[in-house]
């Protein structure tokens, strides 16, 4: 650290004593110690700007790829429950069975994950080729993975652990040059009394208190928590079973805490938050005017389950990549560790095969936009404009066999056609249905190969494009 932002970290400290002495008020956006992170903008999505709104999302937009953490309690059973599978999501193992909370809170006495090597997952993120990492902090069964004055449910004071793992990952995470943000389940609790359960409360001790008590009680401290002590640079809330619009904004008031935060549109009462989420799916085209993120498993779980091995192959999430980012969304691809705090081989093992193919082609997806072209014959397409020009990444799944790829109606002056891992120049011709880049031989990668166009001014496409 120089000497510089040693100074200013004394003056932001200062700020901060100051800010908490003189008012109980929320600190000012320049108090705000990013740590690691680059400036995540000066205010909030209510009064911000066109462009301040860009500032603040730029590093989002740029990363295109990142981790899902899905860890808690419900590694321990690990989707069987008194000797049953219980089908569905490994982390709604609680609410499918039915499993009384007493009974439930029993699992977090088994849950000691010594094997915890946050180092090790987020150099994993970092040879995946994701920019950031974001983890639940608490999911719907209300654990939490951080120590909290809400509730006793917490990493703390219910396991063996007993110690946190948001801190660790956070650190380690931004040693590694990633952005880091958190997961809260803002509605859904299933422990702590008054928070919602999609299908209905199951046990009477969920009744206990109402949900403006649970969120006043628990969500809004425990999101006050997060942000002022990880400093997430995205908050990604979920499932906004019941948020009226009197709840959902006391929550919404707390990033005033951490203007320059991102978060999803999961908040609940109409709040459109900074994403679009699509779960489980890419969308058949980007959304006009909205960031998204798809968010997926590599199994059939976000939360771990045993005997889940319906994994995706490495190819099909290489080439999910590729559609997302040819659309212009990021993809936000889930692991499920083990109550051990192992992250399961078979996702390790992909993870590595995305990263071998990023390592190569990764400047056809970070920062890129999405692709010109409604539709192409061979497969997809990212681009980049720059003053200078626009480049264009072909993303080819299928190599052609009569060695013609052609961009259906693209009218710009050419500068150069290169396969992106060799530098090898390709030739061209312009007929009139638009450019066509030739190529021989067999595909030079297995999986998707790509093809570095360059062209002059913003892609100009006639309106026989895509026909
Ligand atoms: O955290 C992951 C999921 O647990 C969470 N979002 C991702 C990121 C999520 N919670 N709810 N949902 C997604 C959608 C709700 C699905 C439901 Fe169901 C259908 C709830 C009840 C019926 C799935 C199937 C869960 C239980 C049965």
């Amino acid at each position: 650290m120089t000497g510089n932002r040693w100074m200013q970290r004394l003056w932001l400290g200062a700020v901060l004593v100051l800010a908490g002495c003189a008012t109980q008020k929320v600190q000012t956006p320049a108090a705000v110690d990013h740590g690691l992170l680059p400036p995540r903008g000066t205010t909030t999505e209510l009064n911000e700007t066109p462009q301040q709104r860009d500032q603040r999302m730029a590093w989002w937009r740029a990363a295109k790829f990142g981790m899902f953490i899905h860890w808690g309690v419900y590694s321990v059973p690990a989707g069987t429950y008194q000797g049953r599978q219980i089908p569905g999501l490994g982390e709604w193992i609680m609410n499918r069975a039915k499993i009384p909370c007493a009974v439930y809170q029993q699992f977090a006495k088994e849950f000691n994950p010594v094997q915890y090597d946050p180092d090790a997952w987020a150099a994993l993120a970092q040879e995946a080729g994701m920019k950031y990492i974001i983890i639940t902090a608490k999911h719907h069964d209300g654990f939490c993975m951080f120590p909290t004055q809400a509730s006793k449910w917490n990493i703390v004071d219910a396991t063996p652990y007993g110690k946190d793992v948001i801190g660790p990952l956070a650190d380690a995470a931004r040693r590694h040059g990633l952005h880091f943000g958190l997961y809260y389940s803002q509605a859904q609790d299933w422990n702590n009394p008054g928070g919602a359960a999609i299908g209905g409360h199951w046990d009477k001790a969920q009744d206990a208190k109402t949900m403006d008590d649970y969120i006043d009680q628990i969500a809004v401290p425990q999101v006050r928590e997060i942000l002022t002590r990880y400093r997430p640079a995205v908050l990604w809330w979920d499932t906004p079973r019941d948020m009226t619009k009197a709840r959902a904004d006391k929550l919404r008031a707390l990033l005033a805490l951490d203007p320059g935060v991102i978060t999803n549109n999961r908040l609940g009462a109409g709040y459109k938050g900074d994403t679009e989420t699509p779960e489980q799916r890419i969308p058949a085209t980007g959304f006009k005017n909205r960031d998204w993120e798809t968010c997926m498993t590599i199994n059939g779980t976000w939360g771990y389950k045993s005997y889940d091995k319906n994994w995706k192959s490495s190819d099909d999430l290489i080439r999910k990549l590729c559609d997302i980012a040819s659309k212009g969304g990021n993809f936000l691809l889930n692991v499920g560790p083990t109550s051990q705090g192992i992250i399961p081989q078979p996702e390790v093992d992909r993870l590595r095969a995305i990263g071998q193919w990023m390592k190569v082609n990764g400047e056809a997806i970070y920062d890129t936009t999405a692709s010109p072209f409604p539709k192409l014959a061979f497969g997809r397409c990212t681009k980049r404009v720059t003053e200078s020009g626009t480049t264009l990444y072909l993303l080819v799944f299928t190599w052609p066999s009569d060695g013609n790829l052609l961009l259906p109606g693209l009218g710009n002056e050419v500068t150069s056609a290169t396969i992106l891992a060799s530098g090898a120049s390709l030739p061209m011709s312009h007929p009139a249905d638009g450019l066509v880049v030739h190529v021989t031989g067999k595909a030079p990668d297995p999986v998707v190969s790509v093809i570095k166009v360059k062209i002059k001014g913003m892609p100009d496409l006639s309106p026989l494009a895509g026909h």
